[in-house]
């Protein structure tokens, strides 16, 4: 095994001078955070005369699209493999983890629960977002801030924080979201809020109604559970794109503590999201289950038929809950 090293900041900016020709690694099944910090760590890199493209195991959703350079990427093959927003190896999905899961040099990251997987880990388990450490990194880098950098990592600590509503939020975070805006005021902030929080498909809205129709709730409605099997899905014609970004959908009842999705991969095999709105540490629970994440945001894979996965999954809940 080779030595596993811990970069500060600065030590992360001066590997990323020197490096070359990266493939810069997000984690499966993207969100705004891991896109938002691929894609303004790749240009951070090509200003600096670098070659560098983004890979990740799924396509990349349409809500982010924007994102995206107009160009397309350059294919060449890596000399330095840079992980962004990815607590695990396994998170790189099953495209990219076959290939890079052992030669990642360098993780960049800001999850707790980080099991250290590439040569050197730049952590920052404060930071609400990856973006903020992405933001970071780029000030200590001779590179000037544009406005497609901007809005990458604007989205990425937007979407990670649930529009500056969770926890995670401290004044570092707002005062790189007042940074980016007083720096590059073209950008649409208030659009994309608009497209990331407030717009939804119609089938998008079929499915929260058909949520609302199947939530269970459990201990007086401190826990939420929703289960969507393959059947569910099936019976529903629901597109796998509606259901990104579910898992806090639960938390929207009063009442709610913790927030359970299930999801079913593959026939009996659950992904499970798991949400707190108290002092819960899903965190803890879906570590439990091999899983992991942050306090308020955690996910585990359980297999099993439904009735069993949702008995063991609030059993652990139980354990952990305040119930009378
Ligand atoms: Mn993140």
């Amino acid at each position: 095994m080779t030595q596993l090293q811990e970069f500060t900041l600065k030590e992360t900016a001066q590997w990323l001078q020197n490096c070359e020709d990266a493939h810069i690694l997000i984690h499966r099944s993207p969100d705004g955070d891991c896109i938002g910090s691929g894609y303004a760590l790749a240009e951070a890199l090509r200003q600096m005369g670098k070659r560098a493209a983004v890979l990740c195991s799924d396509p990349i959703p349409e809500r982010y699209q924007f994102l995206l350079p107009k160009e397309t990427q350059q294919i060449f093959s890596p000399k330095c493999v840079i992980s962004v927003d990815v607590a695990d190896a396994k998170l790189l999905g099953e495209n990219l983890q076959p290939v890079y899961g052992e030669c990642v040099d360098l993780s960049i990251d800001h999850h707790i629960s980080h099991r250290q997987f590439a040569g050197a880990l730049c952590l920052d388990g404060s930071a609400a977002a990856a973006c903020q450490i992405v933001y970071q990194l780029v000030q200590l880098l001779p590179v000037t801030l544009t406005d497609s950098m901007a809005a990458c990592l604007y989205t990425g600590i937007a979407t990670d924080t649930g529009c500056f509503q969770f926890d995670n939020v401290s004044p570092a975070t707002h005062r790189i979201a007042a940074d980016l805006m007083e720096r590059c005021p073209d950008v649409n902030y208030a659009w994309i809020n608009r497209q990331m929080f407030a717009v939804k498909s119609m089938g998008r809205l079929h499915l929260e109604q058909l949520m609302i129709d199947h939530l269970e709730p459990y201990f007086g409605g401190k826990c939420m559970l929703i289960c969507i099997t393959q059947e569910f899905i099936r019976k529903f014609g629901i597109d796998d794109a509606e259901l990104e970004g579910i898992a806090g959908f639960p938390l929207q009842v009063q009442g709610a503590e913790v927030g359970i999705v299930m999801k079913e991969k593959e026939p009996e095999k659950f992904r499970i999201s798991m949400r707190s709105a108290g002092e819960t540490d899903v965190s803890a629970i879906c570590a439990a289950h091999g899983g992991g994440g942050h306090r308020k945001a955690a996910g585990c894979l359980v297999c099993g038929p439904a009735a069993q996965v949702r008995a063991v999954l609030l059993k652990s809940v139980s354990e952990v809950l305040n119930t009378p």
